[in-house]
């Protein structure tokens, strides 16, 4: 496993956090994790900070090697090994449809629906009237992975794969 530092907000509490921390790991894994105070929130991102992630978003992961990545799913795909990755390239190409699939239709609808009653987006009248075609909207995408979750344990073939741990993060 690559070793570096993953930036991101203390115990993900959201965009309230008032300061964002970087979380040390190393080959040993994740009893290895350190979590360091790294001032950044609500304040804006500091510029070296901008400087390695041009995109000012959390989570971003920096190497111990100084090689920089944003977006969580191409940290999560640098930071797996093969066999989460699908290990062929036809399981790999079923996990970037899972992976995708989330990100574009899972995600939309759920956060939308859900963020507001975090507290993490500003409740407003449309959404709350939307709030019903987003919840069945959630309810057939988890109907869809029901259906396909009867033909395995796993999303794509028999081990755990960043499709089951993506998707899953995205309904957390
Ligand atoms: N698609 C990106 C989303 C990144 C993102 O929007 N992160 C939010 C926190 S959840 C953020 O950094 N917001 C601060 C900002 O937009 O300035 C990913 O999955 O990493």
């Amino acid at each position: 496993m690559a070793a570096g530092t993953l930036y991101t907000y203390p115990k993900n509490e959201g965009l309230q956090g008032p300061q964002c921390c970087s979380v040390q790991w190393e080959d040993s894994g994740p009893r290895a994790l350190r979590t360091t105070p790294f001032p950044l929130w609500p304040n804006q991102p500091i510029p070296e900070f901008l400087h390695k992630f041009p995109a000012g978003k959390f989570p971003a992961f920096e190497g111990d090697d100084g090689f920089c990545v944003f977006e969580s799913n191409a940290i999560a795909y640098y930071v797996s090994n093969e066999e989460l990755r699908g290990g062929t390239p036809e399981a790999a190409g079923q996990v970037v449809q899972w992976v995708s699939f989330a990100d574009s239709d899972i995600v939309p609808p759920a956060s939308t629906w859900v963020f507001p009653t975090l507290g993490i987006m500003h409740h407003n009248k449309q959404a709350t009237e939307n709030a019903r075609i987003l919840c069945e909207e959630v309810k057939q995408i988890l109907g869809l992975l029901d259906a396909h979750l009867k033909t395995g344990i796993f999303l794509v073939g028999k081990r755990v794969t960043l499709a089951d741990i993506t998707v899953v993060c995205t309904l957390l």
